[in-house]
């Protein structure tokens, strides 16, 4: 180790203590790698402080020493944004101490938390004083409210409540040279100038490192009514989801989309799962409506679905008449991310499309992707009602790297061509971060990429904020 190596070590102990320093390889070591496997990185040391005052103090010493910072929450994100390089050059700088729920203000409908704060725990806080926070995804035992604002979280309420974006209303953020920027305004309106918090949100750690939040609170749904369909083409979900809307309104919370074949994966390798359906359907949807009270919301959802039956929209449903056959239902949801990394290698699209479009894509993708002489399965699923796919494409567990990069070289450029025909997104929830940052690149118009640079050179002008991600 070098003498500037130790002598750095020697100046972040001094600030957050024996406690805020992991320097043991054993103890470093999830912090280097990826949930998914597919990022792996060196660091001088992960540094954990206890604060905003000490990750100022931490800020302002890498600013002064040109040291290169990566944030990280829970480290549950899916583009590569928390991972380090492997120049062991960088520091890792977590936000897992700092979790502390620092108010909540049942009168203004707000909650003010620590970065670090688990989401679950965010979650919980809320339910406490009887209300509700509605960012949800399966992640959510992991992620922190840090990661979910600098990523512009998605997950599985957002067709009723919005991504994370619309779910802050103010941010602490402690920029690269080391000051603190206090913007925890607990405001719905505010039209002062230029929206600071929102350059923050899904800046993915590159131009500050977010400290504290303030989020919006709703009213807690007492009641839930949730179904599970099975339709022949995604045409008739989509047709489904607007039925549904028209008629539930803001009751609508949920509605996801799973393959036969993203379901089929689970049922493979989820443990306790089982097919919710007599048989297989080619596309299938998980509808959860909710409210304050009761109001006869399953009869409602029974309405729709049967009407959505008696004209052949559906193929079948299945109601749950008890909390556990939701959530036995939402398991079988949640496992598909766990059981890709189990079945296969797999190159993920993270799109968005308007809705309208998205049963044109699926045909137009699948077709091209099946004339490829690459053996793949296409595991397509997502949040249908944001018109968000996961149109994931899993080759063989056995390939190898060259495999890997060649199929992700011909699928990527297949996939986000044909979304931007149609005038999508290539990043829908999930961030750039390494996985899509020189496909941003190819498919962002000129005049926006060199905005960014721009934004990126006025707040961090020596690149020492998770450099080589998302730009
Ligand atoms: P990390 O992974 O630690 O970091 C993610 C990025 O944010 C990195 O670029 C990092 O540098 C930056 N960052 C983290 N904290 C800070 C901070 N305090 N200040 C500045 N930058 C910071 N995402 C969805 O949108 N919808 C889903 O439905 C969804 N489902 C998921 C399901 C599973 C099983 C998993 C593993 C992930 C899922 N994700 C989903 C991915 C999602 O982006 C993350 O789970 C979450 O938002 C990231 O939070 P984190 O604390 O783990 O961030
Ligand atoms: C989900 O919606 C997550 O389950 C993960 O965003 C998607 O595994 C994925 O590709
Ligand atoms: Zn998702």
């Amino acid at each position: 180790m070098s003498d500037n190596t130790q002598d750095l070590i020697a100046q972040l102990r001094a600030i957050v203590g024996d406690a805020g320093l992991v320097t043991d390889a054993d103890a470093q070591a999830p912090y280097l790698k990826d949930w998914l496997g597919k990022w792996q990185g060196r660091v001088t040391v992960v540094v954990r402080p206890a604060d905003t005052a000490q990750t100022a103090e931490v800020v302002r010493l890498c600013h002064i020493t040109h040291t290169p910072i990566v944030a990280q929450g829970g480290n549950t994100g899916m583009s590569g944004g928390g991972t380090p390089d492997d120049s062991g050059a960088q520091v890792i700088l977590s936000t897992t101490r700092m979790n502390r729920i620092r108010e909540v203000d049942p009168l203004n409908n707000t909650m003010t938390v620590d970065a670090g704060v688990i989401l679950a725990n965010a979650q919980q806080a809320a339910r406490e004083a009887d209300r509700y926070f509605p960012l949800s995804l399966g992640a959510e035992g992991s992620c922190t409210v840090g990661g979910n604002l600098a990523t512009n979280a998605g997950g599985i309420a957002v067709l009723r409540f919005g991504n994370m974006r619309e779910l802050a209303l103010g941010l602490e953020v402690v920029l690269p040279d080391g000051r603190i920027w206090n913007g925890l305004r607990g405001l719905r309106k505010d039209n002062t100038g230029y929206d600071l918090r929102d350059l923050f949100i899904g800046s993915e750690g590159t131009l500050g490192v977010i400290t504290g939040a303030v989020l919006k609170l709703f009213a807690q749904p007492h009641a839930r009514a949730t179904a599970w369909v099975g339709a022949d083409t995604l045409e008739q979900l989509v047709e489904l989801l607007a039925r549904t809307r028209a008629r539930c309104g803001e009751r609508l919370v949920a509605f996801e989309m799973m393959s036969a074949a993203s379901l089929a994966l689970v049922l493979q390798h989820v443990a306790d799962t089982r097919a919710p359906l007599a048989q297989p359907a080619a596309f299938n949807a998980l509808i959860e409506l909710a409210d304050t009270e009761d109001g006869g919301l399953q009869a409602m959802l029974e309405d729709v679905l049967g009407q959505a039956l008696e004209d052949g929209l559906v193929n079948d449903a299945m109601f749950c008449a008890s909390q556990a056959q939701s959530a036995a239902l939402w398991k079988l949801r949640e496992g598909i991310s766990q059981a890709q990394v189990r079945a296969g290698k797999v190159v993920k699209h993270d799109i968005a499309l308007p809705i309208s479009s998205l049963a044109a894509f699926t045909q137009a993708a699948d077709a091209a992707i099946a004339g490829e002489d690459i053996p793949a399965e296409i595991i397509n699923f997502g949040h249908l009602g944001d018109g968000n796919l996961h149109f994931n494409v899993m080759i063989p567990l056995s390939s190898t790297y060259e495999e890997v990069k060649h199929a992700t070289a011909v699928f990527n450029r297949l996939v986000h061509d044909m979304v931007a025909r149609m005038n999508g997104s290539i990043s829908a929830e999930h961030g750039v971060g390494q996985l899509r940052r020189d496909e941003l690149r190819h498919y962002k118009q000129p005049l926006e990429m060199e905005l960014m640079l721009r934004i990126k050179q006025a707040f961090d002008p020596n690149l020492i904020m998770n450099p080589g991600k998302l730009l």
